[in-house]
């Protein structure tokens, strides 16, 4: 039978009777049973950590009745969350039981029909099995199968996903991140990596600038520690082209010129060198270079060039330059919004070397904290896998034999791409890419042209509808894992709190079945072991290092609680910088190799087309991880549909008024829109929250070119995608 999505959808409500069955409260999310005469179990609790990709990483309290996910609630021994979720967090049993959750293995024949039946685990890995060694045998590789996850679950065993590729052979890969590339590559090029001040050390801030970076909604458990510092008098700048939520929050806000924050830092520079504010000490002790930057600024820069290019007005350019240095310690977070341009990596290292120059780097209660990967030393059993014996790989540039890397920022173009052999399968795992990619036209080319498609995922989102076979993922409530930050030092596990509910297994689980499959078709053909329950996966993941960082000796003691790394609150306090020169390198010749400039002097920004003179801004939504949960029930009415946000200004000059429909397009694609005319935006940005809206084609990212940001490569192995520098014409639909 064929039948539409949303009557599969409709059908689906129907078959989730476990759900029914317990009087599913729509306004609390807490079912109740409603056999009154069965006596319930006592109220259990189990540990559970938000494995979203998210600063806050929340620990949370799962409660479970009669095996049913009753509520979740903040953990209170998580030094960072404090007992707190977001709304998201609280939405979690609104996600589990979800009717729309993909329940059992699905296929869909034609491709992209909507005409899914369900089958067996057996039949789908058998389906996937053959496949992979009918392409083996046909191309004498694996490398026409292509792997692209990334974050939509951030737990360490489901690096199990890339196990179950390395374990089948050499594969093609989707290789680099789209969240944080460029900025990674400038804290890299200046101190030798990326390693932040523990955020809860916020609260020591005198002075405090958030710098492209929308706390409110994308890092809400930061604000206690920032309210805090300013309990204590401490000043709040929030730096942003767009009044947030968080810029609303701020002693003073910036509205700046997008793409131009490094000239506003080099203004800054050149007022705290003009009345000598800098500490001369801990730049010339600590780096290479400044003086030579000192020099570059003195001849280059002045405050009414910054002012003009920022559109900031020279005395609030002077304000802050004044204040950030002479606040003592003052502290910077540098957001990842902020780095999404052409010249993004370029403007963090400049705002680096201003926090150098102030001599706030090391120092707790300052920083130029961007986010850090030290609580991340865990084995990654699942992930390390030989690949089978005989396996041909690609060569290459060192000559050496192994996966075929592709641009993750670049997908559809990079896909289509590969000839020697071309990509003929794609394994989508913890990544959507029919939503968050750029050129979603592209992506919907490049799909139709594939074999086959498996992807993993627990809703039917825009990617699994242009896939053969869906597998439905396990949420973390159902699931082992161990979840760090990327942002706070806590570390907490994921308990099975429920088993897993209808037959969705879990991404390592999946492996396992696969290698069960192949090793039955064609003996010695996967690597990944056919056993292990969940929490030996877990288990296995522990190490010595990770034990003494937590002061634990064994996994089993985050059940009592998280605990956090024993690290110093201050990053780089020892002085010992991660560098070739083992110094700050202001001068850095690693960037100088890699084509960019060696000094953090300013590159201009991209510039607006005659075109399509208008910068379509895309950030990340409140309700919504990506395209997680704004699908839920309650985020619909929390938010029920999106938005184009215009000055009214701009709006009157294209007859748009407040709620009509507004095409957005470029050369690219276009989307049609709902107006809201605010003045939180200027008058050549319009703003859209990227985000997945059930029953609806929004997706902004039908207009958004794959501009590559200018850094990224050395660190992360592609450069950045400059979602911001994204260019469009408005008009009423
Ligand atoms: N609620 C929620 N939380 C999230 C996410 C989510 O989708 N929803 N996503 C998570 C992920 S994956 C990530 S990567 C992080 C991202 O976390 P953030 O960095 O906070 O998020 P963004 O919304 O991408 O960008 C932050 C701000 O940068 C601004 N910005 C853009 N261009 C410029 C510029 O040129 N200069 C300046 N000064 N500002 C600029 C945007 O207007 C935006 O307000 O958040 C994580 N947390
Ligand atoms: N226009 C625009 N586009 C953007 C951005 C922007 O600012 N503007 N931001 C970019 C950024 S920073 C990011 S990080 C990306 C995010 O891109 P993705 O990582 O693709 O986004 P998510 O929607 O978080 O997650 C992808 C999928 O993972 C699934 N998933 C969740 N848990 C599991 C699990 O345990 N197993 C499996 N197999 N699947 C699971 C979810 O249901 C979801 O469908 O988007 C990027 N796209
Ligand atoms: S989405 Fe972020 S803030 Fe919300 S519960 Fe998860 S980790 Fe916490
Ligand atoms: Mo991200």
């Amino acid at each position: 039978m064929k039948l539409s999505r949303r009557k599969f959808l409709g059908g689906a409500v129907a078959a989730a009777s476990s759900i029914t069955l317990f009087n599913f409260n729509l306004l609390t999310g807490s079912p109740s049973a409603s056999a009154a005469d069965q006596p319930s179990e006592a109220m259990k609790t189990f540990r559970n950590v938000c494995p979203r990709n998210c600063y806050d990483t929340c620990g949370m309290i799962t409660y479970v009745q009669d095996g049913i996910l009753k509520k979740v609630e903040g953990d209170p021994k998580h030094g960072y969350t404090n007992g707190k979720l977001c709304l998201k967090g609280y939405a979690y049993p609104r996600r589990v039981y979800s009717p729309d959750r993909i329940k059992y293995p699905m296929k869909q024949t034609p491709r992209g029909s909507g005409n899914w039946t369900r089958i067996s685990w057996d039949e789908a890995m058998d389906t996937i099995a053959k496949k992979i060694l009918d392409l083996k045998q046909r191309y004498g590789s694996t490398l026409p199968i292509c792997l692209d996850k990334y974050s939509g679950n951030f737990g360490i065993v489901h690096y199990g996903i890339e196990g179950t590729m390395s374990s089948i052979g050499y594969t093609t890969r989707a290789v680099g991140t789209p969240c944080w590339p460029a900025g990674i590559d400038a804290q890299t090029y200046d101190f030798g990596t990326l390693y932040s001040n523990d955020p809860e050390d916020m609260v020591n801030a005198k002075y405090l600038i958030l710098w492209g970076q929308n706390a409110a909604w994308t890092a809400i458990h930061s604000f206690p520690f920032i309210n805090k510092a300013r309990e204590r008098g401490a000043k709040l700048v929030v730096i942003d082209p767009i009044l947030t939520s968080t810029a609303s929050k701020a002693d003073l806000y910036i509205q700046v010129n997008p793409s131009t924050d490094g000239a506003l830092a080099l203004g800054m520079a050149r007022y705290i060198i003009d009345n000598n504010w800098v500490d001369w000490e801990y730049a010339r002790a600590n780096s290479i270079g400044f003086d030579e930057w000192v020099d570059y600024i003195k001849k280059e820069v002045t405050l009414d060039w910054a002012s003009e290019k920022t559109g900031v007005p020279k005395d609030i350019i002077m304000e802050i330059a004044r204040e950030y240095a002479t606040a003592k310690p003052a502290s910077m977070w540098v957001g990842y919004g902020m780095q999404r341009h052409t010249n993004g990596g370029q403007n963090v290292r400049i705002i680096d070397a201003l926090g150098v120059m102030t001599g706030n780097v090391g120092k707790s209660g300052g920083g130029v904290n961007y986010g850090h990967l030290e609580t991340w030393g865990f084995n990654y059993n699942a992930m390390v896998n030989a690949a089978p014996k005989g396996s041909k790989g690609f060569i290459g540039p060192d000559g050496k034999e192994g996966d075929r890397a592709i641009n993750m920022n670049n997908f559809a173009h990079d896909v289509s791409a590969q000839s020697d052999p071309p990509v003929k399968m794609l394994w989508l795992a913890c990544r959507n890419p029919g939503a968050q990619d750029p050129d979603t036209n592209a992506i919907e080319k490049m799909f139709a042209s594939m074999e086959f498609v498996v992807t993993v995922d627990s809703f039917f989102n825009k990617t699994v509808e242009m896939s053969d076979i869906v597998l439905p993922a396990t949420t973390h409530f159902e699931d082992w894992d161990v979840m760090a930050s990327y942002w706070h030092y806590w570390i907490g596990i994921n308990e099975r709190a429920i088993d897993p509910l209808y037959e969705s297994k879990s991404d390592v689980e999946i492996a396992i079945e696969l290698s069960k499959k192949l090793n039955a078709l064609e003996p010695g053909s996967c690597t990944f072991p056919t056993s292990g329950t969940p929490e030996e996966w877990l288990a296995k993941e522990f190490n010595p290092g990770i034990h003494q960082m937590l002061g634990i000796e064994d996994y089993k003691e985050l059940i009592d609680g998280p605990r956090k790394a024993n690290m110093p609150a201050a990053s780089w306090s020892d002085g010992k910088f991660r560098t070739p020169s083992k110094k700050i390198e202001i001068h850095c010749e690693l960037a100088e190799k890699n084509g960019l400039p060696a000094l953090p002097i300013w590159v201009e920004e991209m510039k607006t087309p005659e075109k399509y003179p208008i910068r379509f801004m895309t950030p990340h939504p409140q309700h919504a991880l990506h395209s997680q949960f704004q699908n839920l029930d309650w985020m619909m009415t929390a938010n029920p549909e999106p938005k184009v946000e215009i000055h009214p200004v701009l709006a009157a000059k294209y007859g748009i008024a407040e709620g009509n429909m507004v095409k957005v397009y470029n050369d690219l694609g276009s989307i049609t829109v709902k107006a809201h005319l605010t003045r939180t935006t200027s008058l050549n940005v319009i703003v859209s929250y990227e985000s997945w809206y059930k029953n609806s084609n929004f997706n902004v990212n039908y207009t958004l070119k794959a501009i590559p940001s200018d850094m990224g490569k050395q660190a992360t192995g592609n450069d950045g995608l400059a979602f911001h520098d994204n260019f469009v014409m408005i008009e009423k639909a």
